[in-house]
């Protein structure tokens, strides 16, 4: 019976065992002889780890949990494995990270076998990554589906969470760790008259699995985020007619994504560490470095080449291989601000739709930067209509299509690109419940406040992976995974190591790190920008809400710097016992 508790405490293992359920539950579970009898038929409700959700961060959560013998089952609410990469299935839909960037590093075998055939994967290849990663690990059989989270409830007396699904089903563990990720949580608009539209609509994270021929359709899109700006780029061409409903304008430069050969491929094999070691000394866990040259001492036509070999350039290298200043300080960002507008009018033939897509209330970064594919040239074909929200905001949407405060419009279908509850949302949904009945939600309220983004005072042995306040959210997603992931690994067997059962970030540890979260938020440009980087969905939130701190923002290096010295000093933020 090494994959149960006892493996893992192995040291008073009985104890424990009894002490848990005699101690919840005594009518249900009787005597220590009717225990004993029991244990022997464990059935699978009871493991040491609940993971919640299969996605990148679970998959890479349960291969972990997998290697060091825990008994561990993965609960994800869709009806496959993949997070992000199985729901989200709109056309246009890939990584926008380089994608020898995104796969996981744990294993070198596993970056030998696979190919990436695009410098920025689409989402049915990157599904089936993931598969292919579970399949070679074997980690189906740990990964239950259809299992939506209602409920978690901390039992102080047992040391248990117990886990209740939408179902009804009720299972049981020592940890639970949240791998809920950032952007699974869809936010719709309050329109009045959504339900009255006769066609399909939807929002982009429900994009229908199965075929959907716009062929000839007229189609509506609202808003022009990172899914909106994918989503306009593919399917202009394809459609009869395309009308975007543009609020604020984004800040968009070209994605520059292209196959890669076989011949490439094996190149990147060889140097996979060397590029992982870029990542890690990224900011942002790409494979993009800042140029290190001082902006003021480099001549307007030097900073001009620089800008437009970065502007044909993979991937987000505008934005982070650029100066530091272009990002930091606020006249080279207006002068770089400036330049893309310029590229912008370049590419868009009507003035005046032009400057409808330039934005003027933030500078180049300042927002989460869609990246396009064509999107900018979609507006010059005739099929192609922006209306702008600001002008003429949307009053109801119709049997038949929306009607702004000028015009009304005729649909076959209506598509919503209007984001996420981004962090947080994903923990709203689940009742999870803490030592002394607190409620996480309320905890929450306002903003969040963690230890480490890892952990949360009140709610023991309850971990997160990518959770509100780690570096995952503000960085190149995998990365910052493959780190956490690590260091849970290393907590959890410290805990083993020393038989301890119960884990909880000290308080004043907590408002130590929620205090230098806040920090690092407040020393950025961004931060007085309304924006999903400063906690803000205006389907969520107030307009005159308080900023919210749901990401660290201090950067990769820093943030992997910081857990690698609480786990080399014994993790002493944690109390334990
Ligand atoms: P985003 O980036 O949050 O974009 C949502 C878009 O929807 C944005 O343009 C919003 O305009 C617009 N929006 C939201 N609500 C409305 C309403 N009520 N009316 C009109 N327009 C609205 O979400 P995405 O899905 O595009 O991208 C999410 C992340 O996925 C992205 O950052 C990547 O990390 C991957 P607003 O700017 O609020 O005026």
């Amino acid at each position: 019976m090494q994959n149960d508790l006892r493996g893992l405490y192995s040291r008073r293992p009985r104890a424990l065992w009894f002490f848990r359920f005699h101690c919840i539950m005594p009518e249900r579970y009787g005597t220590i002889s009717q225990l004993s009898l029991e244990n022997e038929n464990l059935s699978q409700t009871d493991y040491e780890v609940l993971v919640i959700g299969a996605g990148v961060a679970g998959i890479c959560q349960i291969k972990k949990l997998k290697d060091m013998g825990v008994t561990a089952l993965v609960l994800e609410a869709s009806s496959g494995l993949g997070g992000t990469w199985y729901n989200n299935r709109y056309p246009g839909c890939r990584f926008d990270s380089e994608s020898y960037t995104y796969g996981f590093k744990f294993s070198r075998d596993l970056l030998n076998e696979w190919h990436w055939k695009e410098m920025f994967s689409p989402q049915p290849e990157n599904l089936k990554y993931l598969n292919f990663v579970a399949d070679k690990f074997d980690l189906h059989k740990h990964i239950r589906l259809d299992a939506p989270v209602a409920q978690m409830k901390w039992d102080e007396c047992a040391r248990i969470w117990t886990v209740t699904l939408e179902d009804g089903d009720e299972l049981t563990s020592r940890f639970v760790i949240t791998c809920t990720g950032a952007l699974g949580t869809p936010t719709m608009p309050s329109y009045e008259g959504m339900n009255e539209f006769e066609g399909p609509s939807f929002h982009s994270y429900y994009w229908p699995h199965e075929p959907l021929d716009l062929t000839g359709k007229r189609v509506g899109i609202i808003g022009t985020g990172a899914s909106g700006i994918q989503i306009i780029g593919d399917i202009a061409d394809k459609v009869g007619a395309l009308t975007v409903f543009q609020r604020r304008p984004n800040w968009s430069v070209p994605l520059n994504n292209r196959d890669i050969t076989k011949a490439e491929m094996a190149d990147i094999r060889q140097r996979y560490e060397e590029i992982f070691a870029v990542c890690a000394e990224s900011n942002g866990g790409f494979d993009h470095l800042p140029d290190q040259r001082v902006y003021e001492n480099v001549s307007v036509e030097e900073r001009r080449a620089l800008w437009d070999a970065l502007y044909d350039a993979p991937g987000f290298a505008l934005l982070l291989a650029n100066f530091r200043e272009t990002f930091l300080e606020a006249e080279p960002n207006r002068d770089l601000s400036d330049y893309v507008a310029e590229r912008i009018r370049a590419r868009v033939n009507d003035p005046q739709v032009a400057e409808q897509l330039i934005p003027r209330d933030h500078g180049f970064g300042m927002r989460r930067m869609p990246m396009e594919t064509g999107y900018f040239e979609a507006y010059n074909r005739d099929n192609v209509r922006l209306v702008s929200l600001l002008d003429t905001p949307i009053e109801r949407i119709t049997r038949t299509g929306l009607q702004t405060s000028e015009e009304s419009f005729d649909f076959d279908v209506l598509v919503y690109a209007t984001g996420f509850d981004v962090m947080t949302g994903a923990f709203d949904k689940i009742d999870i419940r803490g030592a002394d009945g607190q409620r996480l939600k309320e905890k929450w309220q306002g903003s969040p406040t963690t230890y480490l983004g890892v952990m949360v005072n009140g709610f023991p042995n309850m971990l997160m992976v990518a959770g509100p306040q780690s570096v995952s959210g503000s960085t190149n997603y995998p990365r910052a995974i493959e780190v956490c992931v690590d260091w849970i690994g290393a907590l959890l067997e410290h805990a083993r190591t020393a038989d301890l059962s119960r884990l909880e970030a000290d308080v004043d540890a907590e408002a130590t790190w929620t205090q230098e979260v806040i920090d690092m938020q407040e020393a950025m440009p961004f931060s007085k920008v309304k924006s999903w980087f400063t906690g803000f969905n205006a389907n969520v939130q107030a307009a005159n809400a308080a900023p919210r701190y749901i990401a660290y923002w201090g950067g990769a290096p820093r943030y992997t710097k910081i857990l690698n010295r609480v786990a080399s000093e014994g993790f002493r933020d944690i109390n334990m016992d």
